[in-house]
């Protein structure tokens, strides 16, 4: 039973984290895809997008935008976020640490080279990663907070991510690979990456496409950059 609709691009993108809580939650939920531009347009027409921007995530009588709000509400509905609220903030604090974790992993097909991507995965290792790696030293089960809560979900997603690109950069950070490896052992995240509803990691083409449905401009280093642009 499909009960949530989450719509943004044929892609993982700014969508992942939002389906790793749906798939946290064991809710079933509906991938839409945008292919066209036609198909955007239609959308920002209908008024549903109060930003213009994806994804969308249709979700009991709600249309949810903003990745980090679907998240903080589908942490709320499965008791995801802590017990008070200082347990929260520190929860909040952690999460929003691993959404700049996350942004070069997510840039990453967007890089003119694939040595650019990695330069850029090692940096925020560096910067990031470290600090991850020492609040999960000593066999700390959770990165913020005193049970699972959203930040260990998306920064599982992240360190998959990264991982799926750089299939040693976790050699180094035990912890960060031993906690990756709980959260994607959760029966409801399990499932889903081994399903149907994954898409695979994403590449130039996946970049074209995004380019297509916008009409935006390629990155730079990609033939003709300018194919999409309509005005
Ligand atoms: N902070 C937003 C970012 C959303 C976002 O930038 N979406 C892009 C696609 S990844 C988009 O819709 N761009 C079209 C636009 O901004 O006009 C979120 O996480 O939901």
């Amino acid at each position: 039973m499909t009960i949530a609709t989450l719509t943004y691009f044929a892609g993982r993108g700014r969508a992942e984290t939002t389906r790793w809580m749906l798939a946290d939650n064991e809710i079933p939920f509906r991938n839409v895809g945008l292919t066209e531009p036609e198909d955007f347009e239609a959308l920002r027409a209908s008024s549903r997008l109060p930003f213009n921007q994806l994804p969308l995530l249709e979700f009991e009588a709600l249309e949810l935008f903003q990745s980090s709000a679907m998240i903080r509400h589908l942490a709320r509905r499965g008791d995801f976020y802590g017990d008070e609220d200082t347990e929260r903030t520190v929860i909040d604090m952690v999460a929003g640490a691993v959404a700049d974790f996350a942004e070069p992993a997510l840039s990453a097909p967007f890089q003119p080279t694939p040595a650019q991507a990695r330069a850029n995965l090692d940096a925020a290792m560096r910067k990031f990663g470290e600090r991850f790696e020492a609040r999960l030293a000593d066999g700390r089960e959770h990165v913020a907070g005193g049970r699972l809560s959203f930040a260990d979900v998306v920064l599982a997603e992240a360190t998959t991510h990264y991982a799926e690109i750089a299939s040693d950069i976790l050699e180094k950070n035990p912890w960060l690979a031993a906690h990756r490896e709980r959260v994607t052992t959760d029966p409801g995240i399990a499932d889903y990456l081994a399903s149907q509803q994954r898409w695979p990691l994403a590449d130039a083409n996946h970049v074209i496409s995004v380019a297509k449905v916008l009409r935006r401009a390629l990155p730079p280093h990609f033939p003709n950059p300018d194919r999409f642009v309509t005005v």
